[in-house]
């Protein structure tokens, strides 16, 4: 080796890992640009790599880092995972690249701990935009599917626990949607709710998903909005996030339902299927809902909802639901991840 100092080798590092977040961001940017055809997208994308750029910059001088290059010494290059050259779809491509900058951008923040926390911060925060962007890029590419098992309603004021603690609760119980529900909050505390939701859900990879406000799930960068039938309809919706978002409706009968499917709604909600005190004006239509609706709507996914209770499931599930929404039995209860468990359970048992 003609070096040894412990510094060129950090510079060696931080090469590396500036190499590989470059190359990560690079590919997500051309799918966003040249498949996509997003340029919103692909332009936040070139954003964060600017500002990768500039944060590493400020931290370790460039000629220094490339100074200590060493290809041929680098004990890695002939390390091979299986999986490295296997893609099945420019998903799994959108995926393998998230992950590859995501991690070379974790490399950078433990390094930068050893004398520069704020620019630590900084590296987390940028790792945190690339999560995102690495999820609507998959999204875009259409693999987000949104046959949810058990979506969280989350609405505070049916929580017994503070709001948190049932959020971190429902996901620990397997909660794979949650569905930010606040029917009385201005437009800013909202933006900040979904924000702090979305932080909470990040690292589980949970899709967060804002009802009613498309305003606030395209400021927020959420996963998706839920619309009511007296919200905008689809088609103004997508006018405005296009496919950035996953759109769901909120559904009363196989008409709306079809209606909805022919709008181009990625999922629906078809309720309410019991009684709820979450909506005690609306008239609970059985399970026959499910039934009926099912065959009409040819897989669209769906989620059943209203006064559901893991009592409950099994029918559903038996009746053909794959999915559900469910609100006042987990937010109220002492014990939300047990209730989330439990509707789990119900649901993965066998029906006949
Ligand atoms: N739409 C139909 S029923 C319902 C909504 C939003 C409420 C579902 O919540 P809960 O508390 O699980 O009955
Ligand atoms: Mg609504």
């Amino acid at each position: 080796m003609f070096y040894n100092g412990r510094l060129m080798s950090l510079n060696r590092l931080i090469d590396a890992a500036l190499n590989r977040g470059g190359e990560g961001l690079r590919t997500l940017e051309d799918i966003a640009r040249f498949i996509l055809d997003d340029i919103e997208l692909s332009g936040s994308l070139k954003g964060l790599r600017h500002d990768l750029r500039v944060v590493a910059a400020a931290l370790w001088p460039a000629g220094n880092v490339v100074w200590s290059r060493n290809t041929e010494g680098d004990v890695g290059t002939q390390i091979d995972t299986p999986t490295e050259h296997l893609r099945s779809s420019l998903a799994s491509v959108a995926a393998a690249a998230t992950r590859r900058a995501a991690e070379a951008i974790r490399s950078l923040e433990e390094v930068a701990k050893l004398n520069n926390f704020a620019a630590a911060s900084d590296l987390e925060r940028l790792r945190y935009r690339l999560y995102d962007l690495g999820a609507s890029v998959e999204r875009r590419l259409g693999t987000g599917s949104s046959q949810w098992r058990l979506c969280l309603l989350l609405t505070e004021a049916a929580c017994q626990l503070p709001w948190r603690q049932v959020l971190e609760a429902g996901l620990a119980g397997g909660v794979d949607c949650v569905q930010v529900r606040e029917k009385h909050m201005d437009a800013r505390s909202m933006l900040d709710r979904v924000g702090e939701v979305m932080d909470i859900c990040r690292a589980t990879g949970v899709p967060v998903i804002v009802n009613d406000r498309l305003d606030v799930a395209l400021a927020a960068g959420a996963a998706g909005v839920h619309l009511g039938q007296t919200d905008l309809p689809i088609g103004e919706a997508r006018k405005q996030c296009g496919r950035r978002l996953i759109v769901g409706l909120s559904t009363h009968g196989p008409a709306e339902a079809v209606a909805a499917a022919k709008a181009g709604a990625d999922y629906i909600g078809i309720g309410p299927i019991y009684s709820t005190s979450t909506k005690p004006n609306l008239t609970a239509a059985g399970i026959g809902r499910v039934a009926e609706t099912l065959p009409v709507i040819g897989g669209l996914p769906h989620l059943a909802i209203g006064g559901i209770t893991p009592e409950l499931v099994g029918d559903l599930r038996a009746a053909g639901a794959q999915g559900i929404a469910v609100g006042s039995a987990i937010c109220g209860s002492p014990d939300p991840e047990g209730v989330a468990t439990a509707c789990l359970r119900s649901q993965s048992a066998v029906h006949p």
